[in-house]
């Protein structure tokens, strides 16, 4: 984009005064902040709108990536980035005596999202549109995002999340496409028109309105701006008689009032269903509104179109196209069919039980019955189907209704014509077990597709020391070729280049620890080792290890003041669902630990607990490129994939790792030489859950170091956990650690030793780093989005587009 300084400057304070009514200087951060929003999203409007003409006009094939949550970040800096004006801007706020990076922060983050799903989508609507994918988004607006933690006297306290309080520069409220969304009703069938055809009257239905609000997703300088439409649900214009009380206006906001607080959770809740049907009912009436726009036969639907469902969460988008092309549309069940199938590709993101969508027959026939009638038909046609194939037993267990439940994952791989998982190691498990009826009938239907982040976000705006530092070092190809980072290998014994990369991340870690300092009061040492959790809290993913290890240094310290352990900062972020019991007592034990451990002198600062308020977007850019340490310790078989190991890795830390997940990929690339392995490996917990003999009170009894440790849970030591300390302790010796912690626990500590000796010696530390960065450029999403688009989508990157 051609922009100069002084331009810049110029149309700011034009801006800023047109908003305000007075000159800059005078502004709050926020007010300076929405004026260089409003003006940036005034530049890139034009490549907006011939983005989206250009797509009419070629009729191109775009994918609609349909996601119950979306994470992405404050988008000023990404935005400015992406168009190639970033320096500029910063340049000519600077001369204007502000700071960029103050202003940015400006920014509230919006969290409409929980976690690695809503993340990922956030990825990869920023590789669609940077590879030059014709591409859209289609979630939820909500109106309150993911709770804000605090923490109180140690324990998580949530507050609502009011991300809209000032005004959303991004968005732009498009009422003129708004479409009805029906819920309810009465359904009979009647013979019109005397062609003998049924037809379906669907009547008395409660009618909200969806509203959608638009947000850019502006490709990396390649003049590309793609759609993120987020719907909001609001009463009918004309009417409002209807929603005479109070509480009825207040149901038809609720449905996307708040974001439910679960991650890798399932909870049968009326209102969630409400919101899935909701964004996936608006979603698809506004792609079928666009494709008779297109003129073209219907069968030519899936030629025109791809839906992605990212998870089970936008299932229902299936059955309710289905409904409009038989429906409104007059197709016939095997035409519609067809074309769903075609049109429709599914990710599946998690193995965990608890965690698999089921719907309580009732409550879909209540609230959806024309919805309900459709999926009992596919499930019908299904085991009608399979039956003579594969025999009885085989098509039951893959029935999409039984026992009173109707199951997402089902529906989503039989109305889909592409099942994938998220890391290798995942979609081997799929395959194997968890889908493995399905895999016997549709082998064809399964494929893997390895997460992928952005490394414009995670490297280029969180680490900006680095980037420069590669810059010089490697030249800029990376930016634009990830996999090009490579390069830096030849690099890997200089030690000019090993000492700046110690420099840069030196510089992270200060930048962390001031922050540290000023919003918890607690000083760490950047020269200690900076030890990296951080995820959403949960037992699987195994904090709870990372604690016992560090009470085995605390022991160890307090035997031996004097004894050569490497000096640590251990960092956590973590939310837990509010009623997530279990996990809420993880985050307290953690607390309290640390402000034992922080407030021992005894322990001369040798390990300081950091767990920070509010883990988010946000913070992970000011924690990740301070890290040394990526702690990845899951339960081997648990974790689909991760995405926070790839951004750690991207910004040179070590990972400590189980083989689970993306960890797999991330060692073959790196080498066994740059992380830490340890652990049961998957088949191997999995031959523990068939048939294995697991005691943990075994381990416990007979591993002395172990039992001193975990007795520090019970024995008073720690101030404050009467309750949690015995929970937590009853969970793993008492009722056999279901998560192998006690069993791993040798191992992991094995490989903490093998880290802090590494540690000691700078230059081989700064290698393995080096090695990590330089090893990273596979992990783009963006590969990860044309692999999608390649063989799921059949969609190609614009003509223009390097990707092309
Ligand atoms: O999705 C990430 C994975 C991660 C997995 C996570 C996830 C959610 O955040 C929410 C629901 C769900 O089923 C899975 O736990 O391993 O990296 C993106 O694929």
């Amino acid at each position: 984009m051609a922009f100069d300084v002084q331009e810049f400057k110029k149309e700011y304070q034009k801006k800023f005064e047109e908003l305000f009514a007075y000159g800059y200087e005078a502004g709050s951060k926020t007010e300076q902040y929405i004026a260089l929003g409003d003006l940036v999203r005034g530049l890139y409007s034009e490549d907006w709108i011939q983005t989206i003409t250009e797509y009419n006009k070629k009729k191109e094939k775009q994918v609609y990536y349909f996601s119950m949550e979306f994470l992405p970040g404050r988008m000023l800096k990404s935005n400015l980035l992406n168009m190639g004006i970033l320096d500029c801007v910063k340049q000519g706020m600077e001369d204007m005596g502000l700071d960029l990076d103050e202003v940015a922060r400006a920014e509230v983050d919006p969290a409409l999202g929980n976690g690695g799903l809503g993340r990922l989508a956030s990825c990869f609507m920023d590789s669609i549109a940077s590879t030059g994918l014709a591409g859209n988004g289609n979630g939820i607006r909500y109106r309150y995002g993911l709770f804000k933690q605090k923490f109180i006297n140690g324990y998580q306290i949530e507050l609502p999340e009011n991300w809209l309080r000032n005004r959303n520069v991004w968005e732009v409220r498009k009422e003129n496409k708004a479409v009805i969304v029906r819920f309810g009703g009465d359904v009979s069938f009647t013979q019109e028109d005397g062609d003998g055809r049924l037809r379906v009257r669907h009547e008395n239905t409660r009618d909200i309105l969806a509203v959608p609000y638009d947000t850019a997703q502006v490709g990396y300088n390649n003049g590309i701006v793609n759609n993120l439409r987020l719907w909001s649900a609001e009463i009918p214009y004309g009417d409002e008689a209807r929603f005479s009380t109070e509480e009825q206006r207040e149901e038809v906001k609720r449905i996307t009032e708040v974001l439910y607080p679960d991650d890798s959770n399932y909870e049968g809740r009326l209102l969630r269903v409400q919101q899935e049907y909701f964004f996936s009912s608006a979603g698809i009436q506004s792609i079928v509104r666009y494709f008779k726009r297109l003129n073209l036969d219907w069968s030519l639907f899936p030629d025109k179109i791809a839906i992605h469902i990212n998870d089970t969460h936008p299932t229902l988008a299936i059955p309710e196209l289905m409904r409009i092309l038989l429906d409104e549309e007059g197709l016939t069940w095997d035409q519609a069919w067809e074309i769903t199938k075609k049109t429709v590709s599914y990710t599946n993101h998690t193995i965990l039980q608890e965690a698999m969508e089921r719907w309580p027959e009732t409550m879909i026939s209540d609230l959806l019955p024309r919805i309900y009638q459709i999926i009992q038909e596919i499930n019908r046609r299904h085991i009608d189907k399979k039956t003579p194939l594969y025999g009885e037993e085989l098509s039951q267990r893959t029935a999409i209704i039984a026992n009173g439940q109707i199951k997402m994952a089902n529906l989503a791989i039989i109305g889909s014509h592409s099942v994938n998982g998220v890391a290798r190691l995942h979609t081997d498990i799929l395959m194997a077990d968890t889908l493995h009826d399905f895999y016997v009938m549709y082998p064809q239907k399964f494929n893997n597709k390895t997460n992928g982040i952005t490394q414009r976000r995670w490297v280029q705006i969180a680490n900006e020391n680095l980037t420069a530092m590669l810059d010089e070092t490697i030249g800029t190809e990376w930016k634009s070729d990830p996999e090009e980072i490579k390069i830096l290998k030849a690099h890997r014994d200089n030690k000019m280049v090993l000492d700046k990369l110690e420099q840069v991340k030196l510089a992270n870690k200060k930048r962390f620890a001031a922050y540290v300092e000023q919003e918890m009061g607690i000083e760490i040492d950047p020269t200690a080792l900076f030890d990296v959790q951080i995820k959403r809290l949960h037992a699987y993913k195994r904090q709870l290890l990372n604690v016992l290890h560090i009470l085995d240094r605390y022991l160890q310290l307090k035997d031996n003041p004097n004894a050569n352990l490497q000096k640590r900062v251990f960092i956590f972020g973590a939310k837990a669902a509010p009623s997530y019991y279990y996990a809420k007592q993880i985050i307290k034990l953690i607390n309290s630990i640390a402000y034992l451990i922080n407030n021992d002198p005894s322990i001369k600062d040798k390990i300081k607990i950091v767990f920070v308020e509010n883990y988010g977007v946000s913070l992970a850019e000011l924690i990740i490129p301070a890290a040394d340490i990526s702690e990845q310790i899951s339960l081997a078989g648990k974790e689909a994939s991760g995405t926070s190991n790839m951004k750690l890795m991207s910004n040179g830390a070590i990972t400590m790792a189980t083989l689970d997940g993306a960890n797999v990929e991330i060692r073959d690339n790196v080498g066994d030489d740059n992380i830490f392995i340890f652990g049961l490996k998957s088949d191997e917990v999995q031959e523990y859950y068939r048939n294995g003999v697991y005691n943990s009170r075994d381990v416990y009894d007979k591993n002395p170091r172990l039992k001193r440790i975990l007795n520090l849970l019970i024995d008073g030591t720690i101030p404050g956990v009467e309750t949690e300390g015995r929970d937590i302790f009853d969970s793993l010796v008492m009722y056999n650690d279901e998560y192998f912690l006690l069993k791993d626990f040798d191992g992991y500590l094995q490989a903490q030793y093998e880290a802090d000796v590494a540690f000691s010696d700078r230059d081989r530390w700064n290698r393995m780093a080096l090695m990590n960065i330089a090893s990273s450029g596979p992990f783009s999403s963006d590969y990860t989005i044309l692999r999608y688009a390649d063989e799921i989508w059949k969609i190609k990157p614009q003509s223009g587009s390097k990707f092309n």
